[in-house]
């Protein structure tokens, strides 16, 4: 995995970038994984939710009170066997690391830019996310390694900052 250098005439700065939102892992057994970050951390879970579009069921985890400050964690289990994550837990033989994500003011102004950028940007238009956001990826080949989310918070959300 190779990181793609920035074009320097582009600056480099992701415009409307508001920070760290949560960081993602896949697990195959998504309650004995909320037990564990609950008994072992104190995190407790602020919104859980099943994506039908990602083939994804997801859990929020925080320490506080879940607002969008880079505080939370993602656990996501499949929900079919043509998941994106299966093939990921597949390949990994068990869960991992699966993505860390980052909130934008626009999800699709920023996809616009790391497109212009020469990094692949996985979907032509921005997709459901957690609780009504709206969500993007850029592949890890082109990140060194890390699946990297663009998240857009739904205005009506209330842990949108
Ligand atoms: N992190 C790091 N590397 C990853 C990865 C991940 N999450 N997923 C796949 N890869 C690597 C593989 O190990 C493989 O590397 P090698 O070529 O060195 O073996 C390579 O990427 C495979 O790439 P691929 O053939 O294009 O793709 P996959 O079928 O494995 O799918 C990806 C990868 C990123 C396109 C797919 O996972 C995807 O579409 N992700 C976006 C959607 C998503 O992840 N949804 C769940 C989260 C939803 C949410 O956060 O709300
Ligand atoms: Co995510």
């Amino acid at each position: 995995m190779s990181m793609t250098p920035m074009p320097s005439d582009l600056g480099g700065v992701l415009p409307g970038l508001l920070g760290l939102d949560h960081v993602g892992v896949a697990v195959v057994d998504l309650e004995a994984a909320i037990a564990f970050y609950r008994d072992l951390l104190g995190l407790r879970v602020v919104h859980r939710e099943d994506n039908l579009d990602q083939q994804v069921a997801e859990v929020m985890l925080s320490s506080g009170d879940g607002g969008p400050d880079g505080d939370q964690l993602q656990l996501l289990m499949p929900l079919a066997e043509d998941s994106v994550l299966t093939r990921f837990l597949v390949r990994r033989g068990g869960g991992g690391l699966h993505h860390v994500a980052y909130a934008v003011s626009d999800v699709r102004s920023a996809s616009r830019v790391l497109r212009q950028c020469g990094v692949q940007v996985l979907y032509d238009a921005p997709r459901a996310g957690t609780r009504g956001s709206q969500i993007n990826f850029v592949h890890p080949k082109d990140t060194g390694g890390v699946l990297l989310e663009l998240v857009e918070h739904a205005a009506a959300d209330p842990h949108n900052g």
